[in-house]
């Protein structure tokens, strides 16, 4: 039951308790939630469809890298039941398969108002709500307003000279078109080796004439190993799900490890025990296996060349061309920008149809009519793949105009960096809330696990503020520079820092060099946003 004011019953638009933006796997289970208790929720989505990045991701080889069977919701118990994934790791039809059938089977549809962009929101300080205004159609209103808008959403276009002068199409990984491209007797150029481009490029490579890889920095990647599960597999990971769940809940990055935990610095082990328990790591295949080998790697630099190295050698053992596969190896310390996950990509190196070009030796210029040009010569293209990644964490949040308390801009507010109480709330922005938002493990963790615990704390929050009749809560300033400092103290005793990446926004021009995730662990962290709300929410100021 709807719970406005009165006040702006009367306005025109809509009027609920709560503004969901973005129905991808955390605006769905926002909604759920809030619904649970009995609010009148809209959520308002830009796509035609729920599923958020697996909605737009759709290029060739788009695979989630947490293997599928822990990259799924875990409150519904019948839901972890009735699902039967196909592949360990679930590619991106699958995945959004599966989010379309939990928008049905929990019925979340009709409360999703699609293909609409959120323009702004703005906080009214006089009704306490939030307006909501968007691209077309009525504005809504809101006491509460979740931003479920995701960390990996706003696609970045490259600076590229001449882009727009290209002859033929540029694809971009994060907005495919939703029909597929025959690449079938094309001459390709693909910028970009994240992890985006390090899925795409065996699978373009398959079917293009020639595929041209425009390399700037190299990626770490290890092998998948993906397979299809066995009914077996899944029944014994079904049967063991709540424990699991648990385990997920209290790990460093929502991925339970079937490796003991290290308790050995990389330095204390001799090089043939290091290089075995690497070689593990590598042929189980995980995007964690290998940084948890030991205790130190993504603290001590001399710790961490090891897994470096080891990796190099792999690259070197794969790719037949000496200098292709030393062009390939990453020379920044290991884990330090976001691993990845391949089916073949070094491998794909060695195909004839397949060339590298190094953007450290020969910078790239320009794109011309014909193709890519640099500092060297000109390689000629029928089609353009961009696979330059996101304006991560934030892009999202300030591509929104969002006003607070005397119509301050979040954007203005965070100009040099952004600042959030446990990547939760902004101080001046009451009632507003971000799910996975940067000061929280989000993209340093499985994501489905760390939304999971933010859609879960802020349906709590609601709901004990409701029950004490409170109709305002709001970060304190004082509570949020601490925990903007706790996340900065905590990532420079990393290496992370070290390396310029999306977690830094540093691949983004002009962007405030902050490192934005909280890199003390999901366990950790969830310990803390727990303690928060048993201390009747520290560090917020509520209102009745
Ligand atoms: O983007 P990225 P992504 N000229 O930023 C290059 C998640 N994800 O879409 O490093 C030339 O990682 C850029 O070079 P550099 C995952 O968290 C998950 O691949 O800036 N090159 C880099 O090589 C991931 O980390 C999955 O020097 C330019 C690449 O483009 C995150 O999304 C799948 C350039 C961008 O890599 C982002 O991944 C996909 C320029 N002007 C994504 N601008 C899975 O679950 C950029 N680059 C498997």
């Amino acid at each position: 039951m709807a719970t406005n004011p009165p006040d702006t019953a009367s306005e025109p638009g809509e009027h609920v308790d709560a503004v969901v933006v973005g129905a991808g796997l955390a605006g769905l289970y926002m909604l759920y939630r809030l619904r649970q208790l009995g609010l009148a929720v809209r959520a308002i989505e830009a796509g035609d469809d729920v599923g958020g990045t697996w909605y737009w991701n759709r290029y060739p080889g788009a695979r989630c890298d947490v293997e599928s069977m822990h990259y799924s919701y875990s409150f519904s118990p019948e839901l972890e039941q009735e699902w039967n994934w196909s592949e360990r790791y679930p590619a991106q039809p699958e995945l959004l398969r599966y989010i379309r059938h939990v928008a049905d089977r929990f019925d979340l549809r009709r409360h999703v108002r699609f293909g609409t962009r959120v323009l702004a929101v703005h906080h009214d300080e006089r009704t306490r709500v939030w307006r909501v205004r968007t691209d077309h159609g009525q504005p809504v209103t809101a006491r509460f307003c979740v931003l479920a808008t995701g960390c990996l959403s706003v696609a970045k276009a490259p600076e590229i000279p001449g882009i727009d002068s290209f002859a033929g199409p540029v694809y971009h990984t994060a907005r495919w078109p939703h029909d597929g491209v025959d690449f079938t007797g094309l001459r390709v150029g693909l910028v970009g080796t994240g992890s985006s481009g390090v899925q795409s490029i065996p699978v373009i490579a398959r079917q293009a004439a020639e595929l041209t890889v425009f390399q700037r920095t190299p990626a770490y990647s290890m092998p998948a190993w993906n397979r299809p599960l066995t009914d077996a597999e899944r029944d014994r990971l079904k049967a063991g799900y709540r424990m699991f769940r648990q385990q997920q809940r209290e790990s460093g990055f929502g991925v339970p490890s079937p490796h003991p935990p290290a308790t050995r610095s990389a330095l204390q082990v001799g090089a043939e025990e290091r290089n075995r328990t690497y070689q593990q790591r590598w042929e189980f295949g995980s995007v964690t296996a290998l940084m948890s080998a030991f205790t130190d790697l993504a603290v001590d630099e001399h710790a961490n060349d090891t897994a470096a190295e080891f990796v190099r050698s792999k690259i070197r053992q794969i790719v037949r061309d000496p200098v292709v596969a030393e062009d390939l190896c990453p020379r920044y310390p290991f884990g330090t920008k976001r691993p990845c996950l391949d089916t073949d990509y070094y491998a794909t190196y060695n195909r004839d149809n397949v060339r590298l070009v190094n953007l450290r030796r020969t910078p790239l210029v320009a794109v011309t009519a014909r193709g890519v040009r640099t500092s060297s010569q000109e390689y000629g293209c029928d089609a353009i793949v961009l696979a330059t990644g996101f304006d991560a964490m934030t892009g999202a949040l300030t591509a929104i105009d969002i006003r607070g308390r005397s119509g301050r801009s979040l954007r203005e507010k965070w100009a040099a960096g952004p600042r959030a109480y446990l990547g939760l709330a902004t101080s001046g922005f009451p009632n507003l809330f971000m799910i996975t938002g940067p000061g929280s493990p989000s993209a340093l963790s499985n994501m489905i696990v760390s939304i999971e615990q933010h859609v879960e704390w802020i349906a709590d929050c609601i709901r004990w503020l409701r029950e004490r009749g409170l109709s305002t809560i709001e970060a304190t300033r004082s509570a949020e520079d601490d925990w903007v400092a706790h996340v900065a103290a905590v990532a420079s005793g990393t290496l992370y820092p070290r390396t310029d990446s999306w977690y830094l926004g540093a691949n983004v021009p002009g962007k405030a060099r902050v490192f934005m995730p909280y890199a003390g662990g999901v366990g950790a962290y969830r310990r803390i946003c727990d303690g928060v709300a048993a201390d009747g929410y520290r560090g917020f100021t509520l209102t009745p």
